[in-house]
């Protein structure tokens, strides 16, 4: 029909202008048609926040590798922390008809229904940091990230056997409610504390990963507690918020209260080296070149791997005064 041809022949003027296009670029290499490896992927990424050091690394490290250069169009909504906010720009990017949905879930429930949605419309979904707890794990292609589980016990560990020799008060702040960094970095210490019965941990409230909750909470629990002797708290942003609480109430951060942390901003390898905190279980934010490798995989069609743990390291003060003057974020 007539429609037909012109829809035939409008397809193949796109085809001619894509590899012109990709010549143009100077790739060479491009074969004839249907590789989307040369070709711009646009990618819609539904990021958390800014609430903490983290994830300002982490927005920095997508941003600066989602780049036309690399052969991106980055379309990048931040969800200011909210679920609901995450959920509209994952529609918005639908409607978009984007090559590849990639985001950072907030908390981990309440996601079958959009990620069904993207399914519909053929649209790939990776998840970057932060796991969904859904029924079918085939609305998602991978998950990019640390090993939050494994964070946690590193924390316990270390609590275990460098102060919990002696009867230990401890008092934990938890990242944002529901989110998989929460809920796992407090299973994983709770494992690794169980077997120690000089541990006591007395207190466990949400500091919703930002440095003012934390520094109020602590503020809090300096009042409610009346022992604390080691703060564990799930990222940096929060201990360096309970640093000032600890102060202001004329104590001394990583002496009269010692403090293990998760993440390894620069912040809180500066205080790490200051004494003030005394041991951080790295998380590394840097998901960008491998969410790049991976974005132009799944938009070629191509099968990738379900699971990819990032590594992380830990630091004591010692380690953290030799990694300080080299780190990146
Ligand atoms: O530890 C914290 C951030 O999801 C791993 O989120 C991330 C966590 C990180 O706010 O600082």
């Amino acid at each position: 029909m007539n429609r037909n041809s012109m829809g035939a022949r409008m397809l193949g003027l796109v085809a001619v202008v894509a590899v012109v296009t990709v010549a143009g670029c100077g790739g060479g290499g491009s074969s004839s048609s249907g590789s989307g490896g040369d070709k711009t992927v646009t990618i819609g990424f539904a990021q958390v926040g800014s609430e903490s050091g983290w994830r300002t690394a982490n927005t920095q490290s997508i941003k600066s590798v989602l780049t036309k250069e690399n052969g991106f169009t980055l379309k990048f909504a931040d969800a200011q922390q909210k679920p609901e906010n995450q959920i509209q720009s994952i529609r918005s990017f639908i409607a978009q008809k984007v090559d590849v949905i990639a985001f950072s879930p907030v908390v981990t429930t309440g996601w079958d229904t959009v990620l069904e949605e993207a399914k519909a419309a053929k649209i790939p979904v990776i998840l970057t940091d932060r796991a969904v707890d859904v029924k079918d794990d085939s609305l998602y292609a991978s998950f990019i990230g640390s090993d939050f589980v494994d964070e946690g016990k590193r924390a316990g560990v270390y609590v275990s056997t460098t102060f919990g020799t002696a009867p230990i008060s401890v008092v934990e702040l938890q990242g944002t409610t529901g989110s998989a960094p929460a809920i796992d970095r407090k299973k994983g210490f709770a494992e690794a504390i169980a077997a120690n019965p000089n541990i006591k941990v007395v207190a466990s409230q949400t500091g919703n990963f930002t440095r003012s909750e934390g520094k109020q909470v602590m503020e809090g629990l300096l009042q409610s507690q009346p022992k604390i002797d080691v703060l564990f708290a799930h990222n940096d942003d929060m201990a360096l918020g309970a640093i000032e609480a600890i102060e202001a109430a004329g104590k001394k951060p990583g002496q009269d209260i010692k403090i293990v942390s998760i993440d390894g901003v620069k912040d809180g390898m500066q205080a790490l080296t200051d004494g003030k905190i005394n041991y951080i279980v790295e998380c590394n934010p840097l998901l960008g070149p491998d969410l790049a490798t991976l974005a132009k995989k799944v938009a070629d069609g191509g099968t990738v791997e379900k699971r990819i743990v990032t590594k992380d390291e830990a630091f004591d003060q010692a380690a953290a005064k030799v990694a300080l003057p080299s780190r990146k974020y």
